[in-house]
């Protein structure tokens, strides 16, 4: 099932054809109408008619969001504010919120995208939604909201948080697919066992999630714990927000909407082009936004495009699960870590609950990690030695695939904050 087929199945030639025409209209745009990318432009000597191919794009600087945060609240936007029918932002966790704008063409368009990646998720008009992201600044309950009611699903606007209602909710009215953040389906799931009720006893079939990161193990608990079928999908509020790329039920890496959004993936540090198929950081610059256009955005988001086709049909490149940003990455004694890969071990280890939380501290130059483990109660109120065994095992399990030894410490079930939103899984006490 596609939303609309003849723009998720064009052939590379045409996308492409497409692509480069609608660059070369955004960069018109934003050198007609935003001084930033003016002035950067004419640094360079760059005139949006020399565009003559998508290569060219690589001549233009990247945007970052340092470059947002300076020209707070309104500064790129591309259209007076009498144009802007909407505005959102991410809090963010450091400084300055990122301030983004839609025109009404921009909305209609939006939907359509989240149109998409719902419809790739298994969503029909037949489907009751309940949306259980947080509703106001964040893109994602308002972006998913309006895509599910353009598909002609019906949608319960459920907001985050209060766990049993949300069951209540989904038990009553029926709701056949769940919106949320994947730590939040995973807290529902725990509810749904603590109040007795089988996953049986509701009317789920599908869940879409996003909005962070999340491995394939706990796809697999979540599944396990709701019966559904789950998809990853994935967006920022920079370019536009949930509706960039989403899963396919083949479920083998995330369509990225290219007719809207041009793709590059750079070596962090080098800022080179990576090799085909190899990780890196993602950078995307908008082809069809009106009110906040986006050129190279570098999204510190890590990820591979994948080879090959996918068998559903749509001919959108794949991107891989974004397994990390750039900036989540830890040096504990000079080796990268990355939260998701801590993530992936404990979930393959029998015994651990699925919540964990890693505390990074700072001991003269060097990372200390600590990781923190619920365990299930049986080995938690276990004799010493067998909960010593199992630290002895997931430390011994951590180090091997790290190659890194990092502290662990057992908790017991439900002791660690769940969360209702996004996932707090590092707690930095480095103060850097
Ligand atoms: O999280 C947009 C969104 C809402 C996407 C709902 C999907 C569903 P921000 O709050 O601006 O926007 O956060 C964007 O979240 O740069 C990634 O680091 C992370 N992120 C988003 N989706 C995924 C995902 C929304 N599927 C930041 N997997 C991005 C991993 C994700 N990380």
């Amino acid at each position: 099932m596609y939303w609309e087929p003849d723009k998720e199945c064009l052939d590379r030639e045409e996308l492409e054809q497409i692509q480069i025409e609608r660059l070369q209209s955004t960069l018109t745009r934003v050198y007609q109408h935003v001084p930033f990318y003016r002035k950067k432009f004419n640094a360079l000597g760059f005139s949006p008619e020399d565009v003559g191919s998508l290569a060219d794009l690589g001549r233009l600087p990247f945007t970052t969001k340092a470059d947002l945060r300076e020209n707070y609240p309104y500064g790129l936007f591309a259209v007076p504010m009498r144009e802007v029918v909407r505005v959102h932002a991410s809090s963010g966790t450091t400084g300055l919120a990122t301030v983004v704008g839609y025109t009404r063409n921009d909305i209609r368009m939006w939907s359509n995208l989240v149109a998409r990646v719902l419809t790739a998720g298994g969503v029909t008009k037949d489907d009751v939604v309940q949306i259980a992201f947080g509703y106001g600044l964040f893109t994602g309950a308002f972006g998913i909201h309006y895509g599910a009611e353009r598909i002609g699903a019906s949608v319960i606007p459920a907001s985050s948080g209060n766990t049993a209602r949300q069951i209540q909710i989904m038990r009553d009215f029926k709701t056949t697919a769940l919106v949320s953040t994947p730590s939040y389906a995973l807290l529902v799931g725990d509810t749904l066992q603590e109040m007795g009720i089988p996953a049986s006893a509701l009317s789920l079939r599908y869940g879409l999630f996003g909005a962070e990161p999340w491995s394939d193990a706990m796809r697999r608990e979540i599944e396990g714990k709701l019966g559904i079928v789950a998809t990853d999908n994935y967006g920022l509020s920079e370019v536009i927000g949930p509706g960039v790329s989403g899963e396919c039920l083949e479920r083998q890496g995330l369509h990225i909407n290219e007719d809207h959004f041009l793709v590059e993936v750079i070596h962090p540090e080098t800022l080179q082009p990576v090799a085909p198929g190899e990780e890196g950081e993602l950078v995307i610059t908008t082809l069809t936004k009106e009110a906040f256009p986006m050129i190279r955005y570098r999204t510190r988001d890590l990820t591979r495009l994948l080879p090959g086709t996918c068998p559903c049909g749509r001919t959108g490149r794949r991107m891989s699960r974004v397994t990390g940003r750039t900036d989540d990455m830890l040096i504990i004694k000079g080796v990268n870590v990355f939260p998701s890969q801590i993530e992936h071990i404990l979930f393959e280890i029998e015994g651990t609950e699925p919540h964990y939380q890693i505390v990074v501290d700072r001991k003269g130059a060097m990372d200390e990690v600590t990781v923190l483990v619920e365990v299930e109660e049986s080995i938690f109120f276990d004799q010493m030695r067998r909960q010593k065994e199992m630290m002895d095992r997931i430390q011994k399990r951590l180090a091997h695939e790290l190659g890194v030894h990092v502290d662990v410490r057992l908790v017991e079930p439900k002791t660690l904050a769940r969360s209702e939103g996004k996932a707090r899984r590092v707690i930095d006490n480095r103060k850097l």
